[in-house]
């Protein structure tokens, strides 16, 4: 049965689910079974509280400026305010609270609606989006007493984050000149999976071939990706508090050897791929301090730092904060393509001459989260996502080729690429927002007509979709729904047949073919195909707690091939095949 978001209550649910999703890896305690269900205009929200998780902000001391207008606070209280504000607040209403995919709550404005108009919008929340953190059972009064009075404050700022700073966190455990001269270890390192253990900060190599752990390597805290360089020797990591793990798999057993701090939150990390820079350059973006770091692709080594505060796309305001989204390094140019979510500015960042940065600015759409290349890597495809709009670049002639609408909130990872019966090559992507899946022409030489429109829009099984995958050896296209609000969806994923779209989609239950007896939650998150594209791994990802696991799928069959499970495979989220990784093949 396919099933969007019809119902506002099933939004409302989707909203909690996200929220207990990012919030996971934190103290916060689980959100009430009772969902807000008082929004009215709904689905974008699902992207708000999916936005709504912990900051690793909230442990960072900042200074408390006293405000003679704004009710009293003592220290004590005041700390308790910043840290709840930075575990369930900043993700939507920005780090200095000048607005974000929530509203400003600068003093200018909060000041002026006073300690019980807040309380009451605190408690009940809003039809535009604002949860019910009172009645939902989230705060209890007294919290919503103080957070009402801890928005009056002047925002405290968190620090920034320097040359000086990285450079005393930079650590090279083992120099270039110290590692292996060839492989030292039997493994088939294009098949190696690193597995995002997002509450425990580690990555599992897992041996693609044999299905066995290889290592765990420690990282940072809530790691969220996995990157390649150009050679596939290296694997970068990164964990939402901004340190880069970089690790070795010639070592005869794959580890870091250096690592790095570049800010006080982050998402992002890649590397160059331009013929003749390949494993020369890493970069990095963050949320906090908002700005994105090139450094020594051996070593870690920080080279230099680029801010990217500056004003908005549209109404050219300036903004304090906008952070860094996806980054991916292209093939055309020795340049890394630099998404900056709140301006809705797309950077070409041109590596060559690092000294004298050449910087090309595409205006595309604000609130740019993810994405990544067509199949020809020639364009690269970026989802404005609050603006239900995917931007395509021209990574050759470094220019916006389009701004194609697509349904709402798209969220597509990096996408898909297929060639389409009726349109040529087309690059999909689900969204959050309902159960649409949108396949967008990429081809403007011989299907000119398609080319920059959606070509045709798939129904998957709900809304709450991720990550969607296929693979040029492949003929299906899965797409999951982890944050779908219904278990059966969110613990299955739909599987299409790409040469036969009009058949509609087959449901796989990976979570029951785990064979997990009480998992919890048991979302099935990111398909990610081995190097031969003959199989397709999920993660389902169990709460902390419980026991989670890898299913893998025989891509021809469709049947269940093998279940990878170990008490150290706590909360798997990403997993990331080095060949396909390194190409960028999806
Ligand atoms: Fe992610 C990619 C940001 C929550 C799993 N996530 C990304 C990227 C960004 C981002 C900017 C693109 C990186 C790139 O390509 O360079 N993610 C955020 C958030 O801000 C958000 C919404 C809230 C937060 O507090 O972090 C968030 N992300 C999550 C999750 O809750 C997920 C599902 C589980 C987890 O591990 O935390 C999650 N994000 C992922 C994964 C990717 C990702 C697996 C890489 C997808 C890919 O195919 O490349």
């Amino acid at each position: 049965m396919r099933t969007p978001f019809r119902h506002r209550s099933m939004i409302a649910t989707a909203l909690w689910i996200a929220f207990a999703v990012t919030a996971q890896a934190q103290t916060a305690p689980a959100p009430a079974a009772s969902a807000p269900g008082t929004h009215e205009k709904g689905v974008s929200e699902t992207e708000m509280r999916y936005q709504a998780g912990s900051s690793p902000l909230a442990n960072e001391p900042m200074y408390q400026s006293a405000n003679p207008k704004a009710p009293p606070m003592t220290q004590a209280e005041f700390d308790q305010g910043r840290k709840i504000y930075f575990e369930r607040c900043a993700g939507c209403h920005g780090v200095l609270r000048k607005g974000a995919t929530g509203k400003p709550l600068t003093p200018d404005i909060t000041l002026g609606k006073g300690t019980d108009y807040l309380k009451v919008f605190i408690a009940y929340g809003s039809p535009a989006g604002m949860p019910n953190w009172q009645t939902s059972g989230e705060m209890s009064e007294k919290e919503v007493d103080l957070m009402a009075r801890y928005v009056q404050q002047d925002p405290p700022q968190p620090p920034e984050y320097g040359m000086k700073e990285m450079k005393a966190t930079w650590k090279v455990l083992v120099p270039p000149e110290k590692r292996p001269k060839k492989k030292l270890n039997n493994y088939n390192i294009a098949n190696i999976f690193s597995t995002t253990l997002r509450d425990t900060g580690e990555v599992a190599l897992i041996d693609g071939d044999t299905k066995k752990i290889i290592s765990i390597v420690k990282t940072g805290y809530a790691v969220h990706i996995s990157r390649l360089s150009a050679s596939g020797r290296y694997i970068f990591v990164i964990g939402r508090d901004a340190k880069i793990n970089m690790i070795d798999l010639w070592m005869a057993k794959p580890d870091n050897v250096a690592e790095i701090r570049v800010g006080l939150e982050a998402r992002s990390v890649d590397t160059s791929k331009y013929k003749g820079y390949e494993d020369k350059l890493a970069v990095a973006g963050t949320y906090w301090p908002p700005q994105y770091v090139i450094m020594n692709g051996d070593t870690l080594e920080p080279l230099k730092i680029a801010g990217t505060r500056g004003m908005t796309v549209d109404t050219q305001e300036y903004h304090p904060e906008p952070r860094v989204a996806a980054i991916v390094g292209s093939h055309f140019k020795p340049e890394f393509v630099v998404n900056v979510k709140e301006t809705g500015k797309i950077l070409l960042v041109n590596y060559k001459d690092i000294a004298n940065l050449q910087v090309t600015e595409i205006p595309a759409a604000r609130f740019l989260h993810d994405g990544g290349w067509d199949a020809s890597h020639r364009y690269v495809m970026m989802a404005a996502n609050q603006s239900n709009k995917i931007a395509v670049v021209d990574a050759k002639e470094g220019k916006l080729s389009a701004l194609v609408d697509v349904d709402k909130i798209p969220h597509p990872g990096r996408g898909a690429n297929f060639v389409h019966p009726k349109c040529g090559p087309v690059w999909a992507t689900g969204h959050l927002g309902s159960e649409k899946i949108s396949l967008i022409g990429t081809d403007p030489k011989k299907n000119k007509q398609h080319a920059w429109k959606v070509c045709e829009t798939l129904d998957g099984q709900g809304g709450g979709n991720l990550f969607i995958k296929t693979h040029p050896k492949s003929r299906h296209l899965y797409v999951d729904t982890p944050l779908n609000p219904e278990a059966k969806i969110s613990q299955s994923v739909a599987v299409f047949d790409t040469k036969n779209l009009k058949a509609g989609f087959k449901v796989l239950p990976i979570a029951e073919w785990s064979g997990i007896a009480d998992g919890g939650a048991m979302r099935v998150v990111q398909p990610e195909y081995n190097k031969a594209g003959d199989e397709v791994w999920f993660a389902v990802w169990s709460a902390k707690d419980k026991q989670s696991a890898l299913v893998v799928v025989d891509d021809k069959t469709l049947k269940l091939k093998a279940v990878i499970k170990d008490p150290r495979l706590i909360t798997p989220t990403g997993h990331f095949n080095v060949h396909n990784t390194q190409h960028d093949i999806y």
